[in-house]
């Protein structure tokens, strides 16, 4: 239905907001298509027990297809994150983070992503980092700080993501601070004035890591102009038994 002016002429702002809302929607529509569907919802545990290899390789299934996926990060710390999808098969795919941190991350000039199974039900989940370089005297909030509960696809897509309160975090690592069931997040964050501190993100002690991290957030050592080899109390060991070990 036109909708009309005063003097029964349409109104030619509405029928271009109009038609930008409508290109909006096709986009977006584009978007979903070229990323894909994410895995369908699970109905029970993985089929595959998730382990981790004597080179600290994480085996398990994070698209929920069956079959057993491999990931690793040499770096440690989020940067070299990369997941062969159904390893060991004929169709092995590796993709790597910046492939996994959907379409705003791949226009990011940093990309970090980690696996763990943040809120302990079976599925492991992709945190992602993403944003600007971080440079003079205020820190740049990333433009992409996402949990995206597992199952994920190859394109990171999953069906429930939690958008996180992370600040101006350079670089991520799983990490056991606390001993609790859920695993913890090392941020490496931008303070300001050229100066880095590593944060502890808890999570809540019920629902393990979600949207508002910063009432389970401390201090974590190791402040300084150039980050650590290694974030503090890191690696994946607390939390998957090692493959072959059962
Ligand atoms: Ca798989
Ligand atoms: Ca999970």
């Amino acid at each position: 239905m036109a909708t009309r002016g005063h003097g029964g002429t349409p109104r030619p702002g509405r029928r271009t907001r109009a038609a930008v809302v409508l290109a909006g929607l096709l986009l977006c529509a584009g978007c979903e298509d070229s990323l894909g569907q994410p895995p369908p919802r699970p109905a029970g545990p993985p089929a595959v027990a998730a382990c981790l290899t004597g080179s600290g390789d994480l085996i398990a299934d994070v698209d929920n297809d069956g079959r057993p996926d491999r990931i690793t990060d040499p770096s440690r710390h989020g940067a070299r994150l990369t997941v062969t999808f159904g390893t060991g098969s004929p169709r092995e795919r590796t993709v790597t983070a910046r492939e996994l941190a959907d379409r705003p991350g791949k226009r990011q000039r940093y990309v970090r992503a980690v696996v763990a199974d943040f809120d302990q039900d079976g599925w492991s989940d992709l945190a992602v980092v993403a944003g600007g370089a971080q440079a003079g005297d205020d820190p740049v909030p990333p433009r992409v700080a996402e949990l995206r509960l597992g199952p994920f696809s190859g394109t990171g897509r999953s069906r429930r993501t939690v958008r996180l309160d992370l600040g101006a975090t350079r670089d991520i690592a799983v990490a056991d601070y606390n001993h609790d069931r859920y695993p913890d997040l090392a941020a490496y964050t931008y303070a300001g004035d050229g100066v880095y501190v590593s944060e502890a993100r808890l999570g809540d002690p019920r629902t393990g890591l979600g949207a508002d991290t910063r009432a389970y957030t401390t201090d974590a050592g190791a402040a300084g102009y150039d980050p650590p080899a290694r974030l503090p109390h890191t690696g994946l060991t607390p939390f998957y038994p090692g493959c072959g070990t059962r």
